[in-house]
């Protein structure tokens, strides 16, 4: 069934580095509405705002004090309202995150349940006796260290899969829900257009906590296995979309990592009735050790083309997914899955050209529309994110080398999609007058909007042409989807079809030239080309056997 979410682009904005209004060196809400045209050129209708609710901030707003104030860097509900009724006015629709997993340590919920055992509040939270001071089992959280901290006061420890200012919520208390619904319900009547749901498939926690076997060398364990995709996480998830979700026309995307597709199907399949789609993170992990996300490994495009093409075809007909390369968690596209060098607009282009011909809802990043690319700051210290200080300094507690656990930083650092917007060629890239809360990537001068803007090239324009080629094939958004090259290193080439129309999509991954052979069973002729990048290629070029309805002739990427 057609839908606004299926065929909407979203453009996901951070906006502590987005654009900052009033010079205090960090992006905020109405840096947000005076880039509203900005946004709204390149042809995205979504906006996914990542959270602004008030927050100390030990995790850029993922750790939120009061789920109905609005953090006071990025401005005032005022500020809020108006950047809603403008987006509501140009046809856009705005979609909130929603963190509830885990609040801040700092919320009055948890200010309240860690004052006493007997506290009303205690079990809005997940403790666990102190037994002779070892934490309750041996799980790693994602920042680094134990899950568990120990509240000296109350002789207990909480759990906190993330930082220690980020307590888990325990969902088994019926209170802690029914406060969530009502707090989601109080944001979906003011109007807003759907939820972004953080680590929603990790909200049901077992009700044993074992240890798991230990992995690496700082003697903890991944408790992944007894907390992604808990015990109760479907029930709950009826029971949100029974009392909140189904009585508004939202969008609602849960970010799911460690999910695969039939766990996927469990919370998106069109019978289930929990949510509409969800962020997968295999393709994610192509180039990373399974037991460390920052240990960068060599990554090969039969394997990315593997994964791609698995959640292409078991969620089709039956559930609906996103699309994205990163998100403000991950490495810039074009360093990662590109060429950020002498390549860097044609693999821009031909990355997001994949982006926009896959089945599902895609998702751009700020930036990576203008093909930013990681930073390498040498010094730790110009570090901000929690998860990649206290990687570092864990592992120099190891007696590892400095140098080395830099150079994995650059690479899989959640801060390399954080450095500030580059607006223009001006000091702090135009992002700020001030001094920008965390440092612009030194290439700012050859890298910005302005300079996109002007080039030959511009990754921008090209991805205007790529939205207003998907918005007017729609097979694009709801076709079937083939992969037609399993074992080539080179090309990533497939078709795409419906009753409208059939489209083939060529992409070449890499440096050298490709040659694509149609496939027999194909119609050879009478291909015509949509869009491209590729400058060599020539309708009338017989030899390089590139008929295509639809092709990124991408040569050298
Ligand atoms: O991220 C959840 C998550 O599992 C990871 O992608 C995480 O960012 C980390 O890199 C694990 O290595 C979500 C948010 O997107 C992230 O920004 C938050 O820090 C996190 O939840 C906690 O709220
Ligand atoms: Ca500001």
């Amino acid at each position: 069934m057609r839908k606004w979410w299926k065929e909407g682009i979203v453009y996901q904005v951070y906006p502590r580095s987005f654009y900052d209004s009033n010079g205090d060196g960090i992006g905020d809400l109405q840096g947000v509405i005076e880039k509203l045209d900005y946004i709204q050129s390149l042809g995205a209708d979504i906006i996914w705002l990542n959270p602004v609710y008030r927050s100390p901030n030990d995790d850029n707003g993922y750790d939120i004090s009061d789920y109905y104030s609005i953090m006071e860097d990025f401005g005032t509900m005022a500020d809020w309202e108006q950047l809603l009724a403008q987006m509501h006015q140009r046809g856009m629709k705005l979609i909130m995150d929603l963190v509830v997993n885990h609040t801040s340590d700092e919320h009055p919920w948890f200010v309240e349940a860690r004052a006493s055992k007997d506290s009303l509040y205690r079990d809005y939270y997940v403790w666990r006796p102190a037994d002779g001071k070892q934490p309750p089992n041996n799980w790693r959280s994602f920042f680094s260290g134990s899950v568990w901290e120990l509240d000296e006061q109350t002789d207990e420890y909480y759990l906190h899969l993330f930082s220690k200012k980020q307590p888990d919520l325990n969902w088994e208390q019926e209170e802690v829900r029914l406060d969530i619904y009502s707090m989601m319900k109080w944001w979906l009547d003011k109007g807003i257009d759907g939820f972004r749901m953080d680590v929603i498939n990790m909200i049901s926690k077992p009700p044993q906590f074992e240890d798991a076997a230990p992995v690496g060398d700082d003697g903890y364990a991944n408790g992944g296995d007894a907390f992604i995709n808990g015990p109760r996480v479907h029930e709950y998830l009826q029971e949100m979309n029974q009392k909140v979700l189904r009585h508004y026309d939202i969008l609602t995307v849960g970010e799911c990592p460690g999910t695969s597709p039939e766990e996927a199907l469990k919370y998106v399949g069109e019978d289930r009735q929990e949510l509409q789609m969800l962020f997968q993170f295999e393709h994610m992990k192509v180039d990373r050790s399974p037991d460390n996300k920052f240990e960068t490994i060599p990554w090969k495009l039969t394997t990315l083309k593997r994964v791609l093409t698995k959640w292409q075809t078991e969620l089709h007909g039956r559930g609906w997914n996103s699309l994205y390369w990163m998100n403000h968690d991950q490495p810039r596209t074009v360093s990662r899955f590109g060429n950020d060098g002498q390549y860097r607009i044609a693999s821009a282009q031909m990355l997001a050209t994949c982006n926009l011909t896959m089945q599902g809802t895609p998702y751009i990043y700020q930036g990576e529309e203008i093909g930013m690319t990681n930073v390498h700051f040498t010094d730790i210290e110009d570090y901000q994110d929690l998860e990649s200080v206290n990687y570092y300094h864990t592992r120099m507690k190891l007696g590892e080398d400095p140098r080395q656990v830099l150079e994995q930083i650059h690479q899989q650092s959640r801060d390399n999609s954080r450095t500030p917007m580059q607006w223009d060629a001006s000091e702090h890239a135009g992002f700020t007058t001030g001094s920008p809360w965390l440092k612009v990537n030194p290439n700012y001068a050859s890298i910005n909007v302005e300079q996109d803007r002007v080039a030959d090239r511009s990754i921008f324009a090209y991805y205007q042409q790529l939205i207003q080629l998907r918005k007017e094939h729609l097979t694009l958004v709801y076709g079937s989807f083939e992969n037609l090259l399993e074992e080539d290193e080179q090309l990533f080439a497939y078709v795409r079809k419906d009753e409208q129309g059939t489209y083939l999509i060529i992409l070449n991954f890499t440096e050298q030239e490709a040659r694509f052979q149609l496939p027999d069973y194909l119609p050879h002729g009478g291909w015509e080309k949509l869009l491209g990048n590729d400058d060599n290629y020539h309708d009338s070029d017989q030899d390089k056997q590139t008929p295509a309805n639809l092709q990124n002739m991408i040569f050298s990427p």
